[in-house]
């Protein structure tokens, strides 16, 4: 490609169809944002590529459910192609696990410069400036299993700058035998992450807007420029509206409320002053022993959740807080396991839950009638052993604070 500059913006995982989820209050306020959000950060990502003056943009993947996201993302992806087209800015889009070219509405006709890749075999494409091809653009859509089939992706080298756009897991190992292809744009993924980067590129640019407290930080997409030679120079641009932030402080147990109120008003001025204008939704959590443990668990807790949303919650940039918890490391005695008492009881019960992996956590019972075979019910099945761990030994400490002192029943 000698001397041809090439630039794009790297996008993937949209979802337009999945608002951010996991609250469990919210406030008036923040509706609107939750709601726009997934649309406004993928706004965002074509704004970058007309602003940056890009040739061509590289979607990889699972940017809406036509199933079930309703007309209105359709629309707008739509829109966003077609001010992209008046741009001469060509995009290349793979399907995902949700957005393949079988599953795209037939009756709504995608504009000349956009091509949706197919699925089962490799499709080649050429990028030309003035009839005279710059780069070249392979891909496939997912074949649906998730993973990448790199075996698809073996072509004939060339000397231009070559992109190869593909959807599902994978590792560096994988791809970086195949030296004609100099930047992976991958998706699947929702958190960014670079398998490797220069003199070639892989990378997952994650989704453009994180949806709950497991897609926490910064979220954006990728912007490429190739001025000499064939190596992509990325640059990470955030287009997230809203972001999920956890943090934890260690206090001791002699802390005082009101110390423990200046450090976290510190911290939230601090996370402010850094939000760039992103509303952020804050998860704390305070490690503490002994008496500050035991004023938070006893309703300190909600009181400070209560002081942050009115101090900062409303404020702008909004800083939400979404929740306060209390995390100590003090084990509950053992001898408190032996006690004839509702807390031996109980801890009994869920030493069982802890030495048997096979016994199920029946949260059921606990639901109200309408969420039991439901998107509530999926909530508390926990697959995963870490947390199945963490929530028993949370149990066993709330139980030992609240069932203390009570009698046999
Ligand atoms: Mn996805």
């Amino acid at each position: 490609m000698s001397g041809e500059s090439v630039a794009f913006v790297h996008a993937s995982d949209f979802h337009l169809e999945q608002p951010p989820y996991g609250l469990t209050e919210i406030p008036d306020h923040l509706r609107q944002i939750l709601a726009d959000a997934p649309m406004q950060a993928a706004a965002r990502v074509f704004e970058t590529a007309i602003l940056e003056d890009v040739d061509f943009v590289l979607l990889s993947g699972d940017l809406v459910d036509p199933q079930t996201s309703g007309a209105r993302a359709l629309a707008f992806l739509l829109e966003q192609f077609e001010l992209l087209r008046e741009q001469r800015i060509a995009v290349y889009w793979i399907g995902g696990q949700l957005d393949g070219p079988d599953r795209w509405p037939e009756e709504l006709v995608l504009p000349d410069n956009v091509q949706l890749f197919p699925r089962g075999q490799l499709k080649q494409c050429l990028f030309r400036r003035n009839d005279h091809p710059v780069a070249t653009i392979i891909g496939v859509s997912s074949g649906g299993d998730g993973a990448v089939d790199a075996g698809l992706f073996r072509i004939e080298p060339t000397d231009r700058f070559t992109v190869a756009l593909a959807y599902g897991r994978t590792e560096a190992s994988s791809l970086a035998g195949y030296k004609q292809i100099d930047y992976w744009a991958l998706g699947g993924l929702h958190q960014a992450k670079t398998l490797f980067q220069s003199p070639q590129t892989a990378c997952y640019p994650g989704s453009p807007q994180g949806r709950s407290i497991d897609e926490p930080g910064l979220h954006g997409c990728t912007l490429g420029r190739v001025d000499r030679g064939r190596t992509a120079q990325t640059k990470f641009i955030p287009t997230d509206c809203l972001r999920w932030c956890s943090e934890s402080i260690a206090m001791p147990e002699s802390t005082h409320r009101n110390d423990l109120q200046r450090h976290l008003r510190g911290r939230m001025q601090r996370i402010a002053a850094e939000a760039n204008g992103c509303s952020i939704l804050m998860a704390w959590q305070i490690e503490t022993e002994g008496a500050l443990a035991g004023q938070l668990r006893g309703g300190l807790d909600r009181e400070l959740v209560d002081w942050l949303r009115t101090e900062f919650g409303r404020a702008q940039p909004v800083v939400w807080t979404t929740e306060l918890k209390v995390k100590s490391s003090a084990v509950v005695p053992a001898e408190s396991y032996e006690e004839d008492t509702i807390l031996g009881d109980f801890l009994r019960a869920v030493r069982q839950h802890r030495q048997n992996e096979r016994m199920p956590l029946d949260f059921t019972g606990y639901l109200p009638e309408r969420g039991k075979n439901r998107a509530l019910a999926a909530v508390f099945d926990t697959g995963e052993d870490v947390s199945r761990l963490g929530l028993l030994e949370e149990a066993a400490a709330l139980g030992a604070d609240l069932l203390r002192g009570e009698d046999v029943l």
